[in-house]
């Protein structure tokens, strides 16, 4: 009776949104099967998803500045030290023992070794970028040299300017992956032209959180005199998140046209079939040689794909038993909490997109308090990224063991600790995981140009990384909330002690 009405009415966005998914999948597999659309076609298809998109990234910028900035204002810079470093020491062990998890199962069930991948013309040459280029470049970043140019980055990703990565400010990272994309499509190593351009268009957002998390101390200390930037930044906070609610409306139509649209225009339709029979063989514990399977072509990418497993074990058991240990309260119900998050997290595979959607899930459903998810929140989505560095590892050592190459352990630590860095220099897009694993495997020596052989199953696997990443942010905010509740409450009270009535 009346506990049904108000599941629905507490509950109607989440299950219009499934709704979407499903209505999106039946509408995908029947355009696909009866008609034929022309390429032009498909691409009107998901215009309506690309609307979705299209709104959720423009309303990301205001959300990191306006929340970033209020968020540290509004916390004494003590207790905004301690909360800061709470949520860094979280992201960092999550991170490593999600690299852990995946080192130990790859080393362990040893994917890549039965495949050899001889065939592969290695012609050309592949530019160089190391450690040192990497870790220079995620620097740089922190510090863009403009506040405008940084909301709209534009990545260096034309061919005269490969060229030349030597040049002063030239973020090399970027020049290499492009030259190294550019030499895999022009051998034909891969048919996904859209690599290129999936890192030209993103905001520096590492770089404003560095500047909105000063300019928020600063405001916060400067007294009466900053108050007017403290609230102005309030009411465009207030102000973004009533937009994002609006928005939120709209999303079952976008996601169910972005689903079909995605479905209808996959090219290797067998991936699901191979997936299914690969996983099947993955669960019941054991890869036997020279299955019909191991023949197929598609092995190669295939192996990757044990990277389902393997988020699955991180996401289900890892960070939930964390959550409990620290939380003591249900971690799946937590989850379930964050299900409208992870369900757009999967559908857009971006997780800085998803910012907006999980920000009102974490405050409305699962009610943590906002001063900990507006500084928490954005910090998360851009540096915390256990699903990324879980696969990142996974697939150096996989192409390590693809090139017959026996690694020590200290390669082992090496591909552990650059995994780490590249999932924080990572940028929540589309992707981007791909684009950072040059860096990891430059690290050992490995060919970085065989990135490409994991591509055709990376769109894919992006999603489900993305799924984790966003999970990872939302345990996040509700363990440094627990950690942090006696600094809260005792703000509750002095703040109530400060209050000075203005009449
Ligand atoms: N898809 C990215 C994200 O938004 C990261 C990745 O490509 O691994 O989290």
């Amino acid at each position: 009776g009346c506990d049904w009405k108000r599941f629905l009415r507490n509950n109607w966005l989440l299950l219009s949104t499934v709704a979407a998914v499903v209505l999106g999948i039946a509408i995908g597999v029947l355009v696909r099967e009866y008609s034929k659309l022309s390429n032009l076609e498909k691409f009107y298809f998901s215009f309506p998803g690309e609307i979705l998109m299209r709104m959720l990234k423009l309303i990301v910028l205001p959300l990191i500045i306006s929340s970033m900035i209020t968020g540290v204002a509004a916390l004494d810079s003590n207790i905004s030290g301690k909360i800061g470093l709470r949520a860094v020491v979280y992201y960092f062990c999550t991170t490593v023992i999600a690299v852990i998890l995946g080192i130990v199962l790859v080393v362990s069930i040893k994917p890549g070794v039965t495949q050899k991948v001889n065939e592969i013309d290695r012609t050309g040459s592949s530019p160089e970028v190391s450690s040192v280029d990497a870790m220079l470049d995620l620097i740089r970043n922190m510090f863009p040299e403009n506040l405008v140019q940084a909301c709209f980055q534009q990545y260096k990703t034309t061919r005269e300017e490969v060229k030349r990565p030597n040049e002063p400010g030239t973020n090399r990272t970027e020049a290499s992956v492009t030259a190294i994309m550019t030499t895999a499509i022009s051998k034909n190593r891969t048919k996904e032209y859209k690599v290129i351009g999936m890192y030209s268009d993103g905001i520096n957002v590492l770089g404003l959180i560095v500047f909105c998390l000063v300019f928020g101390i600063v405001i916060g200390k400067m007294g009466e005199r900053g108050q007017i930037l403290v609230d102005f930044f309030n009411a465009l906070s207030d102000a973004t998140m009533k937009i994002v609610q609006i928005i939120m409306c709209y999303m079952p139509v976008g996601i169910l046209f972005l689903i079909a649209g995605k479905i209808i225009e996959v090219e290797d339709w067998e991936i699901f079939r191979k997936l299914g029979l690969y996983m099947a063989t993955v669960l019941s514990g054991s890869l036997p040689p020279n299955t019909q399977l191991e023949q197929s072509a598609h092995l190669l990418e295939l192996r990757c794909t044990g990277d389902f497993p393997r988020l699955a074990i991180h996401s289900i058991v890892i960070l939930p038993l964390i959550y409990f240990l620290i939380v003591r309260k249900n971690p799946f119900r937590f989850a379930m909490g964050m299900a409208q998050a992870l369900l757009t997290a999967v559908m857009i595979s971006s997780s800085s997109a998803t910012l907006p959607v999980t920000f009102r899930c974490a405050e409305e459903k699962n009610r943590v308090d906002k001063r900990i998810t507006r500084f928490v929140l954005p910090v998360g989505a851009t540096i915390n990224m256990d699903g990324t560095a879980l696969y990142e590892a996974v697939a150096a050592v996989f192409i390590a063991q693809l090139n017959d190459l026996d690694l020590s352990i200290g390669q082992i630590v090496t591909i552990s600790v650059t995994a780490t860095a590249a999932s924080i220099g990572a940028a929540g897009v589309p992707q981007a995981g791909l684009v950072t694993m040059v860096i990891v495997l430059s690290a050992v020596g490995l060919p970085a140009e065989d990135v490409t052989l994991i591509i055709a199953v990376d769109w894919l696997l992006d999603r489900f990384r993305t799924m984790v990443n966003v999970l990872g942010d939302a345990f996040g905010t509700g363990i440094v909330e627990k950690l942090s509740k006696k600094e809260l409450e005792q703000m509750d009270v002095s703040s109530e002690v400060n209050i000075v009535n203005p009449f």
